[in-house]
């Protein structure tokens, strides 16, 4: 197994895989883990964020309140599949203790950094952009500056330095159901202030499934031969888009670099719960646990726009498979 640079989680939501089945990511059989109107202001909970936290769990959720306007819920778990949703939205306070709220927030990504979990999600500034804010214990949570201009989404930031910068990647798009979307990268001494942007990688390619555009999902795993990163392909077709999963492995010192990039999706919209919803046809990870010892990871995605499900795969496999059927372009 590649050594995984990550911690320990002995209580990893996790299912073998079936017997018989032949992909490198299964679903968990009890999916979706979160069904329709979950908390009394919101109809749907979806495309949200999980990290283990104090033994068990903490998330940050995108709930879609009934007036249609999604916003950022906390949930917590023992087991990360048994959830308690906060039934008020997140506060945020600015550094000065004063309250500020965005009109929307969306799609959040959370990560630890030398002690401190950082958010990071679509948020309104006259415009979609990357929210970042900062909580240590998920009863307060600060905003820190936005770092991106309008437009822009699916920010996700690495979990540690490289280099001794912070690592950004993202989605610059337009306002509204973007028909593009590519993966850059950008670094930042402090979080403030954010520059050398570079391209990582680009839909299209072999496969039809991330032809109309790409997001970058999950936080990256750390491993020795690369970081490993989950992230969403849409196609499009003559019933709109279709977001399929896939994976790449980013160079170590510099991710800007793509060494492997998986040619067929990953996991792609099959059950009910993702083809039938909200928006149909919908497959959106955020997030990935991954345990250090055993080398599992328990992937949480959107279904549908509507449903949270989970997803497992272990890490060898995943990135063996990724050195057979690749493609770089
Ligand atoms: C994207 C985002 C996601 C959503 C997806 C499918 O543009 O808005 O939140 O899951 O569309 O509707």
């Amino acid at each position: 197994m590649p050594k995984i640079i990550s911690q320990s989680i002995p209580n990893i939501p996790w299912q073998d895989k079936p017997q018989g089945y032949r992909d490198v990511i299964w679903r968990f059989n009890q999916n979706p883990i979160i069904d329709w109107n979950p908390i009394p202001c919101a109809a749907r909970l979806f495309n949200s964020a999980v990290v283990p936290f104090q033994g068990g769990f903490a998330g940050v959720f995108r709930a879609d309140h009934k007036n249609g306007r999604p916003h950022l819920h906390k949930g917590t778990s023992e087991d990360g599949m048994h959830w308690t949703i906060d039934p008020d939205p997140i506060q945020w306070v600015n550094k000065n203790g004063q309250s500020w709220q965005p009109d929307y927030a969306y799609d959040p990504r959370v990560v630890q950094i030398e002690g401190k979990f950082y958010i990071t999600w679509c948020t309104d500034n006259h415009g979609a952009t990357i929210g970042l804010g900062e909580t240590e214990d998920f009863k307060i949570f600060i905003l820190l500056d936005n770092p991106f201009l309008p437009f822009n989404r699916n920010g996700v930031l690495f979990p540690r330095k490289v280099n001794n910068k912070y690592l950004l990647l993202s989605r610059p798009s337009d306002s509204g159901h973007t028909p593009f979307g590519d993966i850059f990268i950008s670094e930042s001494p402090d979080l403030v202030h954010w520059g050398k942007h570079s391209f990582v990688m680009g839909k299209g390619g072999d496969g039809w499934w991330q032809g109309t555009k790409i997001g970058p999902g999950p936080v990256p795993i750390e491993t020795e031969e690369g970081w490993l990163l989950f992230y969403h392909g849409v196609s499009n077709t003559c019933n709109g888009f279709v977001y399929s999963m896939g994976a790449a492995l980013l160079d170590l010192e510099n991710p800007a670099k793509v060494l492997y990039r998986t040619r067929d999706y990953l996991l792609t919209p099959e059950k009910d719960y993702e083809t039938t919803g909200f928006v149909p046809n919908v497959i959106f990870p955020c997030a990935a646990l991954v345990d250090d010892q055993t080398g599992r990871i328990a992937i949480y995605y959107g279904a549908a726009d509507t449903y949270t499900g989970l997803a497992f795969g272990k890490i060898d496999e995943i990135i063996g498979y990724l050195k057979k059927n690749f493609e770089v372009f």
